[in-house]
């Protein structure tokens, strides 16, 4: 359920072993943006609930109010790739149980 809307590109995303809060080695911030600017439709510089349900059909209300971590009601460039770290450290995590 923690899926983030930039989760839609992450799949190609080789995870480091400690990602941290750091970007991933591998993460791509060209590919990030242009899937940022795809989403942000009006071009203010953060997604709005619409904006982000409309880019990535796994974003609900709750995704969304767990990605908006200051409830601004806006996802913020910031908060998208906190959630994205967030959510491929715990993949990795998960990983490494096994
Ligand atoms: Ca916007
Ligand atoms: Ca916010």
């Amino acid at each position: 359920m923690r899926i983030a809307i930039a989760a839609l590109f992450a799949a190609s995303l080789a995870i480091p072993a400690f990602a941290q809060t750091e970007p991933p080695a591998d993460f791509d911030e060209a590919a990030w943006q242009a899937e940022w600017d795809v989403g942000d439709t009006d071009g203010d510089g953060k997604l709005s609930r619409d904006e982000a349900k409309a880019g990535n059909a796994n974003v609900t209300d709750e995704v969304f109010d767990q990605i908006d971590t200051d409830d601004d009601g806006f996802i913020s460039p910031e908060e998208d790739k906190a959630a994205l770290f967030k959510h491929l450290q715990a993949r990795e995590a998960t990983r490494t149980e096994d």
